[in-house]
């Protein structure tokens, strides 16, 4: 791999030890604003939902996904094949590590955002996505849609039970501009403040370490519930069993 002019080593400590990790200007406005443009092309500003009622209401998560590589934008390739996010990729995980998969999650105006969850479920500590998530356009308190992240929880186990939006004294706000990079363990307690603005989007190149099973992340971690993407059912109450 070529040289690339970045800390790699230091950074990536830096994301073990609090479970992600914050790079301002890290992508050209101008590679910003074409994603961006593609992003509303193809979702306008009022698309419908994609997940069913149960799942709106009970994970308190109002996102639409669209997996842009799959039907052959190949615009997306250039985040994808960006050298330097692929160095500081290995560094992280590891040799033999591997791109999952890149969805986009639109979120209409007046919209919920995320309630706190993990991307997959904690017990085993060596299995785990990072979101390699990218911000096409900016995220301000006007618009909303700040990503909440509690530092170090990737060490922590499993997501407590109670308010699935509860505001943590240890949480930390993150306002992404356009052009940041976020990388983020899907083990971190993570959430997304509610959408004001005309719209909010982020872009995740999911990425995870060598021998993680290509599912991880079917099933996500909410404090009310464990929920399985592949088959839309809640495969565990978590207020139910406590
Ligand atoms: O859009 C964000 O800022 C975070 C999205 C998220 O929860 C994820 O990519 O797993
Ligand atoms: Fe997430």
């Amino acid at each position: 791999m070529m040289t690339v002019n970045l800390p790699i080593e230091e950074l990536a400590k830096q994301f073990w030890k609090q479970g992600y990790l914050v790079l301002e200007d890290f992508f050209e406005p101008e590679l910003m604003d074409q994603y961006d443009q593609l992003i509303l092309d193809h979702f306008g500003y009022t698309p419908e939902f994609f997940h069913n009622e149960e799942f709106l209401t009970k994970a308190a998560t109002e996102v639409i996904p669209w997996f842009p590589q799959q039907e052959g934008v190949s615009a997306f390739d250039i985040v994808e094949n960006d050298e330097r996010l692929k160095v500081l990729s290995e560094a992280i995980l590891g040799e033999g590590w591997s791109s999952l998969y890149c969805m986009t999650m639109f979120s209409k105006q007046g919209t919920k955002g995320q309630a706190w969850h993990q991307d997959c479920a904690p017990e085993d500590a060596a299995k785990f996505n990072m979101n390699r998530l990218i911000y096409t356009s900016d995220i301000t308190p006007e618009i909303g849609g700040q990503t909440l992240v509690v530092p170090g929880s990737h060490k922590r186990g499993e997501l407590t039970i109670g308010d699935v939006n509860e505001e943590f004294s240890d949480q930390i706000e993150l306002t992404p501009t356009k052009g940041t990079l976020v990388l983020l363990h899907g083990h971190t307690w993570h959430r997304v403040r509610p959408v004001k603005g005309k719209y909010r989007v982020s872009t995740n190149y999911r990425s995870m370490p060598k021998g993680t099973p290509e599912d991880i992340t079917d099933i996500c971690v909410y404090r009310n519930m464990r929920y399985r993407f592949e088959t839309n059912e809640v495969v565990e109450d978590r207020l139910a069993a406590n």
